[in-house]
């Protein structure tokens, strides 16, 4: 088996620490920064959204995952800076105005690491004008909204606004989710995305970075 597979079964069981050393061996070895993370990091972590998806793993294995996929992405970072290895793109994430949840939001930024998509998390209860600065600033051509709420729900449909009072609607694209939000809600607020799960989130917000 190769190393990169081996990076990606230990990161699959969430095995942190074996994870680490896998990664220092691989680049010892001369292993690319660019393959670890690839075929070893972001691998794996592809395998866990599936079977998150799948409803095969839960939000525990998915966060223990995580945190082994940052513990290698930590050690190969100067590495893939050194190669000249680019983000796919850049994402805002965050939980709406008045709403303190931020699992599912965290989960999210890791899907969204996962496939290589850099995030500028703003955290929880993040107004709209402090979203906009944000696309402003970084560039980000997905904004990823997330609320737990029903009564936060709405602010969704605040952020879309104040974009396009802005004159920035055209230049982002605005995913929303969350347990109370719907495909439905999604359209009648004029989001570019729902999904109900965070891998199927990162496998659409790839989408708009390679459309
Ligand atoms: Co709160 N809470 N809570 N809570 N809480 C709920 C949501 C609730 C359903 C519980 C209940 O009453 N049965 C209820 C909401 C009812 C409603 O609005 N209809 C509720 C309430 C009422 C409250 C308070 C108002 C309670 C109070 O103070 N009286 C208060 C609100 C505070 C605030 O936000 N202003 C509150 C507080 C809290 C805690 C702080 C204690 C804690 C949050 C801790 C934290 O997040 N760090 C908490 C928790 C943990 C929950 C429950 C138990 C679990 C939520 C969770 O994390 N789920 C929840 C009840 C439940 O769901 N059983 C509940 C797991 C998480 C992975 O799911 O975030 O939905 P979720 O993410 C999913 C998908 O939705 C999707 O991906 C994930 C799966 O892959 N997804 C996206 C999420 N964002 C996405 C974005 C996308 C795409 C997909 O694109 C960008």
């Amino acid at each position: 088996m190769s190393i990169t597979n081996e990076i990606s079964l230990a990161l699959q069981k969430g095995k942190r620490a074996q994870v680490q050393e896998l990664v220092k061996k691989a680049l010892e070895e001369g292993v690319s920064a660019k393959a670890i993370l690839n075929e070893g990091l972001i691998a794996g972590m592809s395998e866990v959204g599936e079977k998150f998806k799948n409803n095969e793993v839960y939000v525990p294995e998915v966060l223990i995952a995580a945190r082994a996929m940052n513990a290698g992405t930590a050690i190969i970072k100067p590495y893939l800076a050194a190669e000249g290895v680019e983000p796919v793109g850049k994402a805002v994430v965050c939980t709406v105005r008045g709403d303190l949840h931020d699992i599912g939001k965290n989960l999210v930024k890791m899907m969204f690491e996962g496939v290589g998509i850099e995030c500028i998390d703003l955290g929880v209860d993040v107004e709209a004008d402090k979203i906009i600065e944000a696309v402003k600033e970084s560039g980000a051509k997905v904004i990823g909204l997330s609320s737990l709420l029903t009564t936060t729900m709405v602010y969704h449909a605040e952020v879309i606004k104040a974009l396009e009072a802005a004159g920035m609607r055209d230049q982002v694209k605005v995913m929303i989710g969350g347990a109370p939000v719907t495909q439905e809600f999604a359209d009648e607020i004029g989001a570019d995305a729902y999904t109900s799960d965070a891998a199927s989130a990162a496998d659409v917000a790839l989408s708009f970075f390679k459309n």
